[in-house]
């Protein structure tokens, strides 16, 4: 049975999520959630996920939420991307790290920037946020110096959970020619067999 990633194109989280499953060549499909017009709030979502988060993962019987859970199961159901044996922890460790100070201050950030009305952006709120983004980009392009992928010697899901918006073209304060090995990694993570841009993977809510 084709499994169902409940998603939506603007959505960095569920982006890690559509990745690591398209990379890994598992058969399943996105479905769309109309989350600027709040269904992830709806009773009927949180049938699905009562944090009325996406992504969302239902397989069979087996229900889902948070994306480094999801990019968990398809390292079980494939054995791709969860690094080895001796390095797995330093893979959860990076992932822990995304979730809680990269993509959860930048998907705010990209939103408050992009999504909101132009009158309704708080800006002091956007500059400290840069500010802490900055800081973390800064992390992540120094552990990337003399690196080819976040842990060891391949693709693993500190690299599918990290790298997910960066790849969004919407201003949010992160430019690539300003963090070169961010920039040579993204480009590594793009040559991968089968890597698609989210917009490709996932149906935006705005872009055509
Ligand atoms: N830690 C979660 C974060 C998920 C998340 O925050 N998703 C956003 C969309 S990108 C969301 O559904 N937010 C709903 C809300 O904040 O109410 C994950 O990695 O899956």
């Amino acid at each position: 049975m084709t499994a169902k990633l409940y998603c939506f194109g603007e959505s960095g989280n569920a982006y890690k999520a559509a990745l690591a499953l398209e990379l890994s060549g598992m058969d399943w499909e996105p479905v769309f959630v109309d989350f600027f017009k709040g269904e992830a709030r709806s009773d009927a979502f949180k049938e699905i996920n009562v944090m009325g988060e996406v992504p969302s993962f239902v397989d069979g019987d087996i229900t889902l939420t948070q994306s480094g859970v999801i990019q968990q199961y398809v390292v079980d159901q494939t054995g791709k991307f969860g690094g080895t044996s001796e390095n797995k922890y330093e893979v959860l460790r990076w992932v822990l790290w995304d979730n809680h100070k990269f993509s959860s201050q930048i998907g705010p950030l990209r939103f408050l920037m992009n999504f909101l009305p132009e009158d309704k952006r708080p800006q002091e709120v956007i500059n400290f946020m840069l500010g802490r983004t900055k800081a973390a980009y800064a992390v992540l392009n120094d552990h990337l110096a003399g690196r080819d992928w976040i842990v060891g010697d391949g693709v693993t899901t500190a690299d599918l959970s990290c790298c997910s918006y960066l790849f969004y073209d919407e201003p949010f304060g992160f430019d690539r020619a300003d963090w070169p090995h961010i920039d040579a990694w993204l480009t590594r993570i793009s040559q991968l067999p089968g890597w698609k841009h989210p917009y490709d993977l996932m149906k935006p809510a705005f872009t055509a």
